[in-house]
């Protein structure tokens, strides 16, 4: 009987000993240091009528409410840009693959719902092991972050949502929901970008920010944009990792909403709704919609 108490103690420390050591230790690095950041970027795969993609939020001069503008008058480089930050853990490194666009023209489908905004910043997270190997990838996507156990290679293939540029690994929003993604255009291979860590991003931020850490604009929209290095998961990207099955989970809080987007759906087919919302002629379910996907409460990451 001794003994099994004994063992049970052991057992019982044992246990109790991963919460100890669980404390996080973690490095931001906001500048290159000898770390290869090309080496786990993404290829992004664009929807055929995409217009507008990534590029440095200074590429056309250093006044960042004309960038809507500019981009439409085609005064930004054409090489897509990709900015970066790793943060080291650990055991491990999420790689943080930030992508600016100068304007935010989503709307799903049919439905206006009016997420048009200058200024857009959506990103990929790939968390690398000591050996070297990417094993979880999270994506933006709208109003919450998507997250995947992942093996597929150093460069996950990723698909941007139209005009709203969130992205995912399988055209798919949360709860199994198409997003708006028709067939293929423009895909940006990793090897395609010019990357740039975000020292000039913040060296300009009292000339580019409000004073509540959003980037200025001088067109009206109900999404403001803040600056990536403001956001809680840009220096702890594994609270989205960690955090998966507790009750603070993004995704968690998020899917109640979009509980409400599933509701609607299945009377329509989900795989064969886009020509139905077309023809949709309840008021009622397209505000439905629209109150789903705008009143989603933060923290957002586009
Ligand atoms: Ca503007
Ligand atoms: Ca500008």
């Amino acid at each position: 009987m001794n003994k099994f108490i004994l063992l049970l103690v052991i057992t019982l420390l044992i246990l109790s000993f991963p919460t100890q050591a669980m404390h996080i230790q973690r490095k931001c690095y906001l500048k290159d240091q000898n770390i290869d950041v090309q080496r786990y970027a993404p290829t992004l795969c664009y929807d055929y009528k995409e217009k507008y993609f990534p590029v440095d939020v200074h590429g056309d001069d250093y006044n960042v409410t004309n960038n809507h503008e500019n981009y439409e008058k085609g005064l930004f480089p054409d090489k897509p840009v990709c900015y970066y930050n790793v943060v080291s853990y650990d055991g491990f490194k999420v790689y943080e693959y930030w992508f600016y666009y100068a304007y935010n023209d989503y709307n799903y489908y049919s439905i206006k719902i009016n997420d048009i905004h200058e200024h857009d910043f959506e990103a990929v997270f790939v968390w690398v092991d000591e050996d070297g190997y990417p094993f979880y990838v999270a994506t933006s996507m709208h109003l919450w972050i998507q997250r995947y156990s992942y093996n597929e290679g150093d460069h996950p293939f990723v698909y941007v949502e139209r005009g709203g540029h969130g992205m995912s690994l399988n055209k798919k929003l949360i709860d199994g929901i198409p997003m708006v993604f028709e067939k293929p255009g423009r895909i940006l291979e990793w090897r395609d970008f010019v990357f740039k860590d975000f020292s000039d991003l913040i060296y300009h931020s009292d000339r580019d920010l409000d004073s509540n850490g959003y980037y200025k604009t001088d067109e009206v929209a109900k999404v403001r944009v803040k600056a990536p290095w403001l956001r809680a998961v840009f220096h702890d990207p594994d609270v989205l990792r960690r955090s998966k099955n507790n009750a603070d989970n993004i995704q968690i809080k998020t899917q109640k909403k979009t509980l409400e987007i599933a509701k609607i759906l299945p009377k329509f087919k989900i795989g064969r709704f886009i020509p139905l919302f077309s023809s949709l002629k309840s008021r009622s379910h397209r505000l439905d919609l629209r109150r789903v996907l705008l009143q989603i409460a933060p923290p957002r990451i586009a």
